[in-house]
This record gives structure tokens, sequence and C-alpha cells, in this order.
């Protein structure tokens, strides 16, 4: 299987990516996760992400925060596709990581989760390796039968409580 490639701008986006890697665990995807810097340590995020397709990744997901050009950054010396996620790092409320990162020129695309989108961007990653693997789409399925399990008790519970 091809591995997820999980970067983030800054150690203090952990809390928010940690969410994508235990996601990636939980369906078994191998990943490998970096603290590399658009802005701080732009050679080692660039050295990376060109050796990418080599090193056996089929996807990368980028996380940064503020001007939060680092997806962008990667999606450049790549073809692999690239998920962006918008974090919440600022007096901004993530609306400024959430533009920098969505707002990709023609020609450069970034998959742009949700602020904070974490576990999707995890379960956007797991898609694309599913496309070419019926295993994984199979365990995709069963999680997504698994919470409309959960989403139709839950109706069956507050029903009972209000509508009798
Ligand atoms: C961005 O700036 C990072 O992705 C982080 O979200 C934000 C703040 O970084 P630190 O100052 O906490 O390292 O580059």
């Amino acid at each position: 299987m091809k591995k997820v490639a999980v970067i983030m701008g800054s150690d203090s986006d952990l809390p928010v990516v940690s969410k994508a890697v235990d996601t990636l665990k939980e369906f078994g995807v191998p990943c490998e996760v970096h603290v590399y810097s658009a802005h701080r340590t732009p050679m080692q995020a660039m050295e990376f992400t060109q050796a990418a397709r080599d090193n056996d990744f089929g996807c990368i997901i980028a996380a940064a925060g503020k001007a939060a050009h680092l997806a962008g950054a990667i999606a450049a010396q790549t073809t692999l596709p690239v998920i962006g996620i918008p974090v919440k790092s600022s007096t901004m409320d993530g609306l400024d990581s959430l533009l920098s990162t969505v707002q990709m020129p023609s020609g450069i695309p970034v998959a742009t989760v949700a602020i904070d989108g974490a576990k999707n961007a995890a379960l956007l990653a797991i898609q694309i390796l599913a496309v070419t693997d019926a295993e994984l789409a199979e365990k995709l399925n069963k999680d997504r039968k698994a919470a409309t399990a959960k989403v139709l008790a839950a109706d069956e519970a507050v029903a009972s409580k209000y509508n009798s």
C-alpha cells in the first residue's frame, strides 16, 4: 500500500494534526509525520516533497495556520494529490489559514478541508488510496455504515424522549 505523508508547519499544529494520524492508523494506512515549515525550513519541505513519489507516498496532507502557504508550496513540488488542513492558530479564528490554503491560483490544486478538519483530510487521503485498493474501500464502507447506525440510534433515543 502507498504511504500518506502528514506534514505540519509547526509542532504547535500537532493537537489538530494528530487526529489525521489517528484516523490513518485506524484504517491501517502507513504514514510518515513531519514538521516542515514553508518559511522556516523551505529546503527540507522541498526535498521531502520532490522525493515523495519515489519514496512510495500516494498522497500528502499538509497542515498550517496563519499565512498558511505550506500546502500550496508543497503542491508546487509534486504531482501527488495534496490535501490542505487550515489550522486555527491565530486571532482570526482560522479564516486566514482557510483562505491562504484554499485560494490556490489555477494550475496547482490543493484539496482543502474545513478549518481543523484533520479527520476528513485523512479520510480523503484514504479514499484516494482506495481508488486502487478494494480492501481499503471496503473498510471505508464499513466505517460509513457504523456512522449511519450511530445516527439512527441517536434519532431513536431523541424521538422516544420527545415524540411519545
Ligand atoms: C504556521 O504558523 C504554523 O503552521 C502554525 O500554525 C503557525 C504558528 O506557528 P508557531 O509560531 O506556533 O511555530 O507556520
